[in-house]
């Protein structure tokens, strides 16, 4: 059996205050494999060594580098959040295009290529993940690494006219042409990375290939799922009982409606309180009956788009409970830290309503334990934003615009009011989903999809050649390209079958 090598900025094998959706997956889809997850420590020096710290935990075997301060800066906060997460989730306003940040973007992929590459072993199936290592691939190519790599996007692909306000944005484009398989989260995020790739840098799509800058990748969708059977043992768990019957009693009498998110500005915080605050405002009756718990630990907290999200988040709440509070009752509870997840299990399962209405979001893993969490007998209802890539899977959630308070206050006046037997069907449904495209289906399938890519053989010259220049070198690169094999074009149907999974249709 090959060894997979996951490659991520951060590496966090423990559940922790930084942990996010790709933790949270890689950490419970790894499990059991020969595996090997290299990245980030989290750790900051003065200098860069390149220093390589390996360890053991559990039966992964784990590897990370320190970033020096200025990497630290210029890739991780200026040009991974600072530049691409805005742009990538359409906020293109927020967006700082400093070039000294495509350099550090640059250099640390270079650095984590260096460190990466001498761990190598033959027969190493590479998956990288995620925004902060596009050029990842290229840039362990330019020193000789033959080996299959995948790639695999976490976050929405952009629209074709906003990606192309990114300054080199034809470079980052091309560094996805080093892999042999990159994947999204939806087949929305594939069209609109198909719509770049054919209009503006003049490829064409044949079957799950695209080809452009004179070379060829397989791109498709592989929508990420949860750890279903590690979240119902969790659900299951004093802990999420106790976290259950607290919230239950603190909401007797009263609807509970839950949120839970990172403090990010694509996670449409925001804009969910003003949809709350319109619920109210239609439906005075309703004031003593309901209580929304809005969870928002805070993160990347160093950058002002955030500093100023968190403030808005704050007054908005604050300004709910000056109008409709009274001596004893807050209609809303703002609550700015990390749960554990058995905790989160319990918060959920108490509520009727699981309110999860990101503006933007590659896939959402919250709606997804927000089902899982909930007792078949007497389910909540999922309210979810259309713009959420969940919601091209999860149907049978009250799908909603967020941008729209009036709309969200009438689903929420839907929610509570539903009746049993509607929640049932919808959360039959939903779950069905939950427990067969989990986040090991989701691995399998990609991996799969991985080894077809390479073992896709075929004569020697016809495979278009690999990107084996670096992430912004000129395309004069003067190590020229290396001609490889392209073998029968994988289709789709059969990357799934090999798995013995298929995602769920979109609607
Ligand atoms: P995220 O943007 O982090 O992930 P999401 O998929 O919702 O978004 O995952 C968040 C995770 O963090 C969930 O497992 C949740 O339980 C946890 N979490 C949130 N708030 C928490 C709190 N207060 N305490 C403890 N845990 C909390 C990125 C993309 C997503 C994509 C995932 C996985 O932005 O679109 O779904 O990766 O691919």
């Amino acid at each position: 059996m090959s060894r997979l090598v996951v490659v991520s900025n951060r590496v966090a094998t423990t559940e922790g205050a930084t942990s996010g959706g790709l933790a949270v997956a890689l950490r419970s889809g790894l499990a059991g494999d020969p595996a090997l997850w290299f990245g980030w420590s989290g750790e900051r020096v003065a200098a860069y060594t390149g220093d390589v710290t390996q360890r053991r935990v559990g039966d992964l075997d784990v590897a990370t580098v320190d970033l020096e301060e200025a990497d630290y800066e210029a890739y991780y906060n200026g040009y991974s959040n600072g530049a691409l997460w805005p742009l990538f989730h359409s906020r293109t306003d927020l967006a700082d295009y400093e070039r000294a940040f495509a350099e550090g973007y640059r250099r640390v992929n270079r650095r984590f290529a260096e460190a990466l590459a001498p761990l190598l072993q033959p027969g190493d199936l590479i998956w990288v993940h995620d925004y902060h290592l596009i050029p990842l691939g290229a840039e362990l190519r330019r020193l000789g690494v033959e080996a299959p790599i995948g790639f695999f996007l976490h976050i929405p692909w952009p629209a074709r006219q906003l990606f192309a306000t990114l300054p080199r944005h034809r470079d980052l484009a091309e560094a996805l042409f080093a892999y042999d398989l990159v994947g999204m989260q939806t087949d929305d995020d594939v069209e609109a990375f198909d719509s770049y790739a054919l209009h503006e840098a003049g490829g064409v799509r044949d079957g799950d290939r695209v080809e452009a800058f004179g070379r060829s990748t397989i791109v498709r969708a592989f929508p990420i799922g949860l750890d279903t059977d590690n979240f119902l043992a969790l659900s299951r768990s004093d802990e999420a009982i106790r976290a259950c019957d607290r919230m239950t009693a603190h909401g007797l009498f009263r609807s509970l409606i839950v949120g839970v998110d990172r403090l990010d500005y694509s996670k449409g915080i925001p804009e969910r309180l003003l949809g709350f605050e319109q619920y109210l405002r239609d439906h005075p009756d309703m004031v003593r009956k309901v209580l929304y718990l809005q969870i928002a630990p805070s993160s990347r907290g160093e950058v002002e788009a955030y500093q100023t999200l968190r403030a808005n988040v704050l007054a908005l709440a604050g300004r709910i409970n000056a109008t409709w509070a009274e001596m004893d009752h807050a209609p809303m509870l703002c609550v700015n830290r990390n749960y554990a997840r058995a905790e989160l299990a319990g918060i959920y399962r108490a509520a009727k309503v699981g309110l999860v209405t990101p503006l933007r979001d590659g896939m959402n893993l919250v709606a997804k334990e927000y089902v899982a969490a909930q007792d078949p007998s007497d389910p909540g209802v999922l309210i979810l934003s259309r713009f959420a890539g969940a919601s091209r899977q999860m149907r049978d959630a009250l799908i909603v615009n967020p941008y729209s308070p009036e709309e969200l206050a009438d689903a929420l006046a839907s929610a509570i009011a539903m009746p049993l037997e509607e929640r049932i069907r919808r959360w039959d449904s939903l779950m069905a989903g939950v427990v067969r495209d989990d986040v090991g289906a989701w691995k399998d399938c990609f991996v799969a999809a991985l080894e077809l890519a390479r073992d896709s053989g075929a004569s020697e010259g016809e495979r278009p050649r690999r990107a084996t220049r670096a992430f912004g070198q000129l395309s004069a690169d003067p190590l020229g390209p290396t001609p490889l094999r392209l073998g029968p074009r994988l289709s789709s149907d059969t990357a799934f079958s090999a798995a013995g999974w298929r995602p769920t249709a979109p609607g």
